[in-house]
């Protein structure tokens, strides 16, 4: 039997602080519509697709940030979604802001925050959780950046590594897999995914279209290359399909990259949005595909060679290598 599934990328267009969480609701539900009517069965949303990228606010104190995040999903406010998601049987990622009351590492019950992404089933029910892994930016308010990015005060580093599930998906049973956005710059988040054998790798991102550190590092017109250079790269060293979904456009001043794009297992670019705004971009994705790419050259278990790896989970910062002597 064919595996083939429409995969729709939703890509959002700016919500302004002062936005509701009803109008954004109600933009999630028309997507979610659209891509039903476009003939998908996989939808995925950007990374906190239901706030502003309010790791560019400060706040002093982290409980007057409580509004920016939810404390259980669904939640009255984020009801409509499920309930569209059921009445129109689509699976669906979605990134948000969580409050968790859990145990932290030292057996302490205390108010944790994630930038979190689910994966809800057509049932409503949440098959796949994941916590972002790699948090950018700063914890402090910073006086020498233009623009601050805050989510290493607002967020604690996710602690549920990197989950691949095998879940029905338009009858079709399909290994999917979560990154959100930084991740996707880290080929060792990818390697996690590929050696559970992934074949769609959902991404949310909200990334500034441009440099706001003024270092020098990354021209303004490199920033959409480097993101797609990321997901294509992870995608074809993975033999996997990905979404990769931006909320784009100018959010109270602030412009972030559009350019959603859904990737093949050859990491080429099978559609990409046009916009920065709230626009789906679907696409079919053959799964044999996957297969293909996972026994031939990327046969892990063929072709891995662990005995050469060890700094990759040993080691954190790079370090200077030998200085070659020459003979004497
Ligand atoms: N949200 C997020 O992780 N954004 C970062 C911005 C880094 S600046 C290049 C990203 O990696 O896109």
């Amino acid at each position: 039997m064919k595996r083939v599934i429409t995969v729709a990328a939703a890509q959002l267009g700016p919500i302004q602080k002062a936005e509701g969480r009803d109008v954004v609701v109600a933009r999630l539900v028309r997507l979610l519509e659209q891509a039903h009517h476009r003939g998908a069965q996989v939808v995925v949303f950007p990374e906190l697709a239901l706030t502003t990228f309010f790791p560019r606010w400060y706040v002093e104190d982290l409980d007057e940030a409580d509004a920016w995040f939810e404390p259980s999903l669904p939640s009255p406010a984020t009801q409509p979604v499920f309930d569209a998601i059921r009445r129109l049987g689509l699976t669906c990622y979605l990134g948000y802001g969580e409050i968790a009351h859990e145990a932290d590492e030292t057996g302490v019950v205390r108010k944790r925050r994630f930038n979190t992404a689910v994966v809800i089933a057509p049932s409503g029910e949440i098959v796949l959780k994941y916590r972002k892994v790699h948090l950018p930016g700063h914890k402090e308010f910073s006086t020498v950046r233009k623009v601050q990015h805050l989510e290493k005060r607002y967020f604690e580093v996710g602690n549920l590594g990197f989950p691949v599930v095998r879940a029905p998906v338009g009858g079709v049973d399909v290994n999917l897999g979560t990154l959100i956005c930084n991740d996707r710059r880290w080929p060792e988040a990818w390697r996690e995914l590929g050696l559970q054998q992934v074949e769609l790798v959902m991404l949310g991102y909200n990334t500034p279209a441009v440099n706001q550190e003024n270092r020098g590092f990354e021209a303004n017109h490199l920033r959409n290359f480097h993101s797609q250079l990321s997901i294509q790269a992870g995608c074809y060293q993975n033999a996997t399909f990905g979404v990769g979904v931006a909320k784009a456009g100018n959010e109270d001043g602030f412009e972030l990259m559009g350019h959603s794009i859904i990737v093949n297992p050859q990491g080429e670019i099978m559609a990409m949005a046009t916009s920065c705004a709230d626009e789906l971009v679907v696409a079919d994705c053959d799964l044999a595909m996957c297969e293909l790419g996972r026994t031939t050259i990327f046969n892990f278990a063929q072709h891995r060679r662990l005995e050469a790896y060890a700094r990759i989970a040993t080691q954190t910062g790079s370090t200077e290598p030998p200085v070659w002597q020459p003979a004497r």
